[in-house]
């Protein structure tokens, strides 16, 4: 049986992810800030997929609880096969000149040095085993930059350079390295983004039929059932009615 790590499962893609690698009879170390969210998901999982599921609750952005946190992992935890590194944010959508510094450095302490944290303490072991799967999951921002997004875009950036960085890196480590890169999904997201204006978040998908938690857990589940010597290296996935990071059609 194998183990997988998935950051952020409190909800959207997360829970999504922990389902799917449930089903696919993972056993699995669930995370996020959420703790009751976490239990919850942990008795769901444990009972519907008869698998072993350890939740974790801590913050990202704090490499002290993340070391914490993963110091307390028991042994049969301890064998990481896949990190799904998941856990991320976008915060404000404004142009520059308006927009909150305390949101930039949230989401880069999120979306950028949380993804590190988290990677610095897994890597080791999957060295040590000589092999393992690394899945970030960034954005289609982070190919392309859009109107009063330039910070979030620029931490999806950064996630496909570190992307690539690892997959050069553990290359001889037997480590395969992915990203999924999807556009515009109907989940929490929005209305983190919108510090919680339900309105403000649904306005974003007016007139289109975005893609769901589900769809993703599709890409994420292709890429982890490929044979041994097949690595993908990124899927990118939008809704039907979005070609880009700022063309979509609304049919309102
Ligand atoms: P959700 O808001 O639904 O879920 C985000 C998850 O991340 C939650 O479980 C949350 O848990 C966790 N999280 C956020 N901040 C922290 C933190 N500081 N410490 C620990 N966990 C944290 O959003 P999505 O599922 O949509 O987003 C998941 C990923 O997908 C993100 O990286 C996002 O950038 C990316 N993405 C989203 C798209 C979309 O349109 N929805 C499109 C492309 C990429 P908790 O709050 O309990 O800590
Ligand atoms: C989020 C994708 O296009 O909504 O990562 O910014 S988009």
């Amino acid at each position: 049986m194998k183990t997988a790590f998935i950051t952020g499962t409190t909800s959207g893609f997360g829970k999504s992810f922990a389902y799917r690698l449930a089903k696919l009879n993972y056993n699995i170390v669930i995370t996020g800030r959420r703790e009751d969210r976490l239990n919850e998901l942990a008795t769901t999982l444990q009972n519907e997929f008869k698998v072993d599921v350890l939740p974790l609750c801590f913050d990202v952005r704090d490499n002290e609880a993340c070391k914490s946190a993963f110091a307390t992992l028991p042994e049969k935890f301890k064998s990481i096969d896949l990190l799904v590194n998941n856990a991320g944010l976008a915060a404000g959508a404004s142009p520059f000149n308006d927009s909150d510094l305390d949101d930039y450095e949230r989401m880069i302490d999120t979306n950028v040095k949380g993804l590190l944290y988290i990677t610095k303490l897994i890597v080791p072991m999957m060295i040590a085993q000589q092999k393992g799967h690394i899945i970030n999951i960034s954005s289609i921002a982070g190919i392309e930059v859009y109107p009063n997004g330039s910070v979030y875009c620029a931490t999806k950036h950064a996630v496909n350079a570190i992307t690539k960085g690892l997959r050069l890196d553990l290359l001889t480590h037997g480590i395969k390295v992915s990203s999924i890169s999807p556009g515009m999904v109907e989940t929490e997201f929005s209305v983190v983004r919108f510090h919680g204006d339900e309105q403000k978040a649904k306005g974003v998908y007016a007139g289109i039929v975005p893609l769901n938690a589900e769809d993703i857990a599709d890409a994420l589940e292709f890429i982890v059932t490929r044979p041994d010597h097949v690595s993908i290296n990124d899927i990118q996935i939008n809704p039907k009615q979005q070609a880009n990071t700022y063309l979509t059609h609304r049919i309102l």
